[in-house]
């Protein structure tokens, strides 16, 4: 029996791996996608076949997670084995600035997800995309019992919708859970995402299309890891016998600072000459460490992350120094880089 999946937030980073990744094994995959006045598919046109004359086994479909009676409508036709609530505001910086469209779409977004599969009577495992930025100020390593403490309206809108899908698991017996992921990028990362933000920067400065790259905070400390290897960890967590939540992380730490230096040497670059501060990307209230303990992900799971640090940096500024020769976009038609 061929598998049906239903991914929200399929346009974006994860989605589109994910999107990979399924139909790599043999799954029928839906995909929500939000009406918007220009394509937002570019991620997955490599992976996108016209139904009418193909056997594709990609659709999509377009909702957005503010539109309950959408949701469930569409849960209803597609009927699918495993569901990957991955859509919403990603943008910690953003959620500042839209704190209550973050609330809609991160927080009560999951709920409606959970409601409309509670209330269909659909017999199927969910997966909610929860993040370290949940932990905020916490101090330490952080692994699944870490005390969170969110500093963003992103952070507590995530942990809102993360105590929901633990609450439907136990009160209603779904199998239900969520993946706290510590930040994981690729060169299909978010542009103003702050590694993306830095690769693309490098490729632009190197091909003389710009000369300085604007900065907030270099001190900030992140677990960085490659986005490919998560979401191979989110379909882990949903083949597991029990229903539990994971960390993904890498156990490394690197600074804004150390990533900035790396893509600029990487290029040839003194980044000292080019980076500049910019007082407009500093945030109300910073999340200064994050950094992730995913033992109990390898010993339950057998996941374990190989990519981070310096090859991490290595892939984004050679996607996008090819991406700025090429003036196109890195990842269309292209394998998924793993060195
Ligand atoms: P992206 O920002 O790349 O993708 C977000 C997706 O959500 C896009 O497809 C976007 O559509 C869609 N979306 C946004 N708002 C709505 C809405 N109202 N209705 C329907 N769809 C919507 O995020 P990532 O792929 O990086 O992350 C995936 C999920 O994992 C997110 O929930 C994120 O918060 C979470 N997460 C990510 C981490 C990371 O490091 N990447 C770490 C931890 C958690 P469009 O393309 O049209 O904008
Ligand atoms: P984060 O990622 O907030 O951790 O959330 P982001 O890449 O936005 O920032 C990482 C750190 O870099 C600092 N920073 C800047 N950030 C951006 N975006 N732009 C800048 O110019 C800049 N200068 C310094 C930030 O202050 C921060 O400390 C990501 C998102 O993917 C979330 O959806 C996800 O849940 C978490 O990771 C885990």
């Amino acid at each position: 029996m061929t598998r049906r999946a239903l991914i929200t937030g399929i346009t974006g980073q994860d989605g589109s791996y994910l999107a990979e990744l399924l139909l790599a094994k043999g799954y029928e995959v839906h995909g929500l996608r939000r009406r918007s006045s220009t394509f937002n598919s570019a991620r997955i046109e490599h992976l996108y076949q016209d139904p009418r004359d193909s056997d594709t086994n990609l659709f999509l479909h377009y909702a957005d997670l503010t539109d309950e009676s959408r949701l469930i409508r569409l849960l209803r036709r597609i009927d699918p084995d495993e569901v990957y609530n991955l859509a919403g505001q990603s943008h910690v910086g953003s959620s500042f600035d839209e704190p209550e469209y973050t609330g809609d779409t991160v927080g009560l977004g999951a709920v409606r997800m959970l409601e409309a599969i509670r209330t269909s009577d659909i017999d199927c495992r969910f997966y909610q995309a929860s993040s370290s930025a949940m932990y905020g100020a916490a101090v330490g390593r952080q692994d699944e019992d870490a005390p969170f403490r969110p500093m963003s309206p992103y952070g507590a809108a995530k942990l809102y919708a993360h105590w929901a899908t633990a609450t439907y698991r136990e009160g209603y017996g779904m199998y239900a859970v969520s993946g706290i992921l510590f930040n994981h990028e690729s060169p299909r990362r978010g542009e103003t995402f702050v590694t993306r933000k830095i690769s693309r920067a490098v490729a632009r400065i190197q091909a003389g299309l710009a000369d300085y790259l604007y900065m907030g905070d270099l001190d900030a400390i992140r677990d960085w890891g490659y986005a490919p290897e998560y979401v191979e960890g989110m379909w882990r967590m949903l083949q597991a016998d029990e229903p539990t939540d994971y960390v993904l992380a890498t156990g490394t730490s690197y600074s804004v600072r150390d990533f900035v230096a790396a893509a600029f040497e990487h290029a040839g670059l003194d980044w000292e000459k080019h980076v500049r501060r910019d007082e407009r990307y500093l945030r109300p209230t910073e999340t200064a460490v994050l950094i992730g303990d995913a033992a109990k992900a390898e010993r339950e799971l057998g996941w374990k992350t190989t990519v981070h640090g310096g090859q991490l940096v290595r892939i984004m500024v050679d996607a996008d120094i090819e991406a700025v020769r090429h003036e196109g976009r890195p990842w269309v038609d292209r394998p998924t880089p793993t060195s």
